[in-house]
C-alpha cells in the first residue's frame, strides 16, 4: 500500500451558543486544520488538529502539511506509522525550526490520518487495533458549560441541566475571573446545585500566578473539587510543583504540552496528577500513547484533553488502561460520520473501522475554508 495524495483542509465550525470564553480565550468558531491522505488501494485516512479558527495561523499548519510533509509521505506505506513519525518529526529542517507548535500540530494531523488508514486497512475501529475492548467504560464529564462569559444564573441552570437532564456525572467550570472571589462564589453556587455526589473540576486555563493559585486554590477542597486544571502558565514546571505541594486539591494539566519530554518533566517531579495528554497537540496517536504509558508507569490517570477533538480521543480512551475519563465538548461533533455520543454519562464505543475521523461530505462542503 502506498500514499498517492496528501490534501489538507481547514474546517471552521461555530461553537455552541455563539461565543464562549475561558480566562484566556474568547472564541466563536473552532478550527480543525487537517489532512486527507489517499492510498493506491482506495483507502482514505483523515486526521486533524484543533485551533481557534484564525485562518492565517491555520494556514501555517496546512502549508506545513502540503509543502513540507507531503513530499516526504508520497510513495510511503501509511501503515509504517512509527517510521513515518520519525521521518517527518525528526526531518532535520523541521527539527531545526519547530519541535513543538505549528510543525508539531501538522504532524499530529498526519499521524492521526495514518492511524485512520491503518485501522481501516485492518477493518476495525482504532481502539480494537490498539488492543482495547467493547467492555471499556469511558466516563464523560461536561466541559461545554461553566464558561466564564456566562452569568451566574445561566451557569447554575446549565449545571443543573447537565446533571439532572443530560445524565453527566461530572462537570467542569472555568475560573480566572478578574476578581477570584467571584470564582469562589460561582464554585459554591455550582456545588450547591449539583449536590455532593457529582464530580466537579475547575480550570484556570493558565491564568493565575502562584500566590493567587495558592490563596484561592486552597479553598477548592471545601467544595470537593476533584482537580484544579492549568492553574499557572503552561510551561512553569517549578510553579506547578510548588503548588502541588501547597494545596490539597490535585493538579491537572497537559493541554498545552506538546512533547513526550514535556510530560516526562512534569510527571517525574510530581507537578501533575491528572495527565491531560492531547493527541492533536502531542504529535498524534504515536506520541499520545507514549505519554499514556509513561503516566501508567507513575500510576497517574490520563484524563485526555479533548478541546472538542473527541473522535480520536474516544478511540484512545477505549484502548489505553490509564484513560477512563474524557471531557465532552461537541462543537465538531456533527461533522463526522460516526459522531462521539454520550449515554447515561458514558461514551458509546464506536463501531466503524478507522480512527473515527472521517468527516461527512456535507461537513467538508459546508465548513472547509481552505480554498
Ligand atoms: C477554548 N478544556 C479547555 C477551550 C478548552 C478551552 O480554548 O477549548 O477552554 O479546550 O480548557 O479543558
Ligand atoms: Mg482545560
Amino acid at each position: 500500500m502506498k500514499i498517492v495524495r496528501v490534501q489538507p483542509f481547514i474546517l471552521h465550525v461555530p461553537v455552541t451558543g455563539n461565543e464562549i470564553a475561558d480566562s484566556t480565550h474568547r472564541i466563536d468558531f473552532w478550527g480543525a486544520p487537517g489532512v486527507m491522505i489517499e492510498t493506491d488501494n482506495g483507502l482514505t485516512g483523515y486526521g486533524y488538529t484543533g485551533t481557534h479558527a484564525h485562518l492565517p495561523t491555520d494556514k501555517l499548519i496546512t502549508s506545513c502539511i502540503a509543502e513540507t510533509y507531503a513530499p516526504l509521505l508520497i510513495g510511503e506505506d501509511p501503515r509504517e506509522t512509527l517510521y513515518l513519525w520519525q521521518k517527518l518529526g525528526r526531518f532535520p529542517p523541521v527539527q531545526w525550526v519547530g519541535r513543538s507548535g505549528i510543525t508539531h500540530l501538522a504532524l499530529s494531523a498526519v499521524d492521526i490520518a495514518l492511524w485512520d488508514i491503518k485501522a481501516k486497512a485492518a477493518g476495525v475501529p482504532l481502539w480494537k487495533l490498539l488492543g482495547g475492548s467493547q467492555q471499556k467504560r469511558v466516563m464523560a464529564y461536561n466541559t461545554d458549560g461553566g464558561w466564564l462569559n456566562w452569568p451566574l444564573d445561566k451557569l447554575i441552570d446549565d449545571a443543573r441541566c447537565s446533571v439532572e437532564e443530560r445524565g453527566f456525572q461530572g462537570i467542569k467550570i472555568k475560573v480566572g475571573s478578574p476578581d477570584p472571589n467571584d470564582d469562589l462564589k460561582r464554585l459554591d453556587a455550582v456545588r450547591r446545585t449539583i449536590g455532593p455526589h457529582i464530580q466537579l473540576m475547575v480550570d484556570a486555563n493558565g491564568r493565575w500566578d502562584l500566590p493567587t493559585a495558592i490563596n484561592y486554590g486552597r479553598h477548592f477542597a471545601d467544595y470537593d473539587v476533584l482537580w484544579f486544571e492549568e492553574p499557572l502558565w503552561y510551561d512553569d514546571l517549578a510553579g506547578h510543583q510548588a503548588l502541588a505541594q501547597a494545596i490539597r486539591t490535585l493538579i491537572a494539566l497537559g493541554e498545552q504540552l506538546y512533547t513526550l519530554d514535556n510530560f516526562r518533566d512534569f510527571i517525574q517531579v510530581r507537578a501533575v496528577h491528572f495527565v491531560q495528554a492531547d493527541a492533536t497537540r502531542l504529535a498524534g496517536i504515536t506520541e499520545w500513547w507514549r505519554v499514556a504509558d509513561l503516566a501508567l508507569a507513575f500510576r497517574l490517570p490520563v484524563a485526555a484533553h479533548v478541546g472538542d477533538m473527541m473522535q480520536v480521543h474516544l478511540q484512545l480512551a477505549a484502548a489505553h488502561p490509564a484513560c477512563s475519563v474524557l471531557e465532552y465538548i461537541p462543537w465538531l461533533r456533527e461533522c463526522f460520520e460516526e459522531p462521539a455520543t454520550v449515554k447515561d454519562g458514558y461514551y458509546q464505543i464506536p463501531q466503524q473501522p478507522g480512527a473515527g475521523t472521517t468527516p461527512r461530505h456535507a461537513a467538508l462542503a459546508q465548513f472547509n475554508v481552505l480554498k
